[in-house]
């Protein structure tokens, strides 16, 4: 092969085919499954159950099942305003706490089964599902592990009632993208009519290491998210915000110091992550856009408003994490008006923002770049590709990109990306604007890993613009610098 022809043959390739020329990877590395993850950037989830109708955040696990009655239900209603506004996939409590099963299981008569909705012929997962394979978004679900209706609960025999719940909703409905394991566990409940305070030991009680390898037996491509992983970690708050930063990598400690499992981890810790931990394992914000997770007439007027789910945005998925945004049926089985109104507005919002990178036409160049430069050179970093990207060599961990506008850009937004599948290498970086005599600095951001959003206090007006590497752990190897504006 001529050089010529190798090094298009190099750079047509991106991944893995002359694994001698890339930059070694560093540190705790993303999964197949996780990198297809972080590419769904935002989530919904679906709090629906006997709550819905009993005004209740936590049900007992006493509730008459006929009390859920989503008389107008309609699932392509709830996904269609959802994959408008960009979110990719949906995770629907197929089970909460108070144990009432969404889907007609062959496991507990406490289900849509003995409910007087269609008859008791009702299953929401399997609407939900096909919905969400119509629209062309991913489907998942909530499996409570704390039931406050069984009987078995605390008891030995109920992780088999839990492996069988989790076994039908992972073989029945096609494939699902995250299995998510919730943090509460154990308290009052119902129990059967038993009435009590049931504990139990949050370390051993559900063989996690078990019950994982159940989903991955049935969905290999599954996230799993806990507090503690494997594959997705809990932000450590109900708010919506990563830390900054928020490094992908974490090595989760328990509440006490100890062992950490799901329900058992110091909380403070999952925020930020860990910067050179062992495991890569990104965070995920779940909140609500109402106060409570449950739909409460209520709450009708206190849903967030578009603007402040760009705020959440640009907190979460802006840091490198997920956002789940629940965005919880009502009592005719839809969703309220209040909220698709706030959807179709950030819906609108991101499409404006982000349709097009204004940083596409610059003319390119940097203080180092790995060899060969066709494959590595800084050009990557506007192609709009993810496969693609800037390295520098082995042992230049500070570098400087520097962009020439044929005429000036006025930007408010700028996204960073780093190649992820050779580990988070970037530990800070700076975007400096050329005045005609100086460089203003514009912004500054910590971790970047699969995403970085830097909103502006203000548009920013320039011709030039230098993008920094001050610090790294490892050469730098970025997929993506893109500037953007804000619809006024
Ligand atoms: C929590 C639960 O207790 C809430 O009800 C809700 O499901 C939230 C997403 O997780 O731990």
């Amino acid at each position: 092969m001529t050089r010529r022809t190798f090094l298009a043959a190099a750079s047509a390739t991106a991944a893995g085919a002359f694994p001698a020329l890339d930059p070694p990877p560093f540190g705790a590395l993303p999964s197949a499954r996780q990198l297809a993850w972080h590419r769904l950037e935002t989530t919904a989830f679906l709090h629906f159950s006997v709550n819905t109708f009993t005004g209740r955040e936590w049900g007992l696990g006493d509730e008459d099942p006929n009390v859920f009655n989503p008389a107008r239900f309609d699932a392509d209603a709830i996904v269609e305003p959802l994959a408008a506004a960009g979110f990719t996939g949906v995770i629907l409590t197929a089970k909460h706490h108070d144990g009432f099963c969404l889907w007609p299981t062959a496991t507990t008569a406490h289900s849509v089964r003995a409910s007087a909705w269609r008859g008791g012929k009702g299953d929401v997962v399997g609407e939900m599902a096909a919905a969400a394979r119509r629209h062309k978004i991913r489907f998942g679900v909530y499996l409570s592990p704390w039931d406050r209706n069984q009987a078995a609960y605390g008891k030995p025999e109920y992780l088999a009632v839990y492996r069988r719940q989790l076994t039908e909703l992972l073989s029945d409905y096609g494939p699902i993208f995250e299995v998510w394991h919730d943090g509460a566990n154990g308290g009052d409940g119902y129990y059967g009519g038993a009435r009590e305070k049931r504990l139990i030991d949050k370390n051993t009680y559900y063989d996690w290491p078990g019950t994982w390898a159940l989903v991955r037996r049935w969905q290999p491509e599954a996230v799993i998210f806990s507090d503690v992983g494997p594959d997705v970690r809990w932000v450590g708050n109900e708010r919506g915000t990563a830390g900054d930063p928020c490094w992908a990598t974490y090595d989760p400690v328990g509440a006490d110091g100890g062992p950490a499992s799901p329900g058992n981890v110091r909380e403070k810790d999952s925020t930020a992550g860990t910067r050179r931990g062992a495991h890569w394992l990104p965070a995920e914000c779940d909140v609500s856009i109402r106060p409570g997770w449950f739909w409460h007439e209520a709450e009708n007027a206190r849903v967030k408003t578009a603007a402040e789910l760009e705020a959440l945005y640009f907190a979460s998925a802006g840091r490198g994490a997920n956002l789940l945004l629940n965005v919880p049926p009502n009592r005719d089985g839809l969703l309220s008006s209040e909220d698709i109104q706030s959807l179709e507005a950030f819906g609108r919002w991101r499409r404006a923002t982000f349709a097009r990178n204004l940083a596409a036409g610059a003319r390119v160049t940097a203080t180092n770049t790995r060899a060969p430069s066709e494959r590595f050179g800084p050009r990557h970093l506007l192609d709009g590709r993810d496969d693609t990207y800037w390295a520098t060599d082995d042992a230049t961990l500070r570098a400087e990109a520097l962009f020439d506008f044929a005429a000036p850009v006025t930007f408010g937004v700028v996204r960073l990306r780093e190649a992820i599948r050779f580990g988070q290498r970037i530990d800070r970086a700076a975007i400096d604007g050329w005045n005609g005599a100086d460089w203003r600095p514009l912004a500054e951001a910590t971790s970047i890993g699969p995403r970085r959003l830097i909103r502006l206090d203000r548009p920013v007006t320039a011709a030039r613009l230098r993008l920094r590497v001050t610090e790294a752990s490892a050469s730098p190897v970025l997929s993506e610098f893109a500037l953007f504006s804000e619809p006024v």
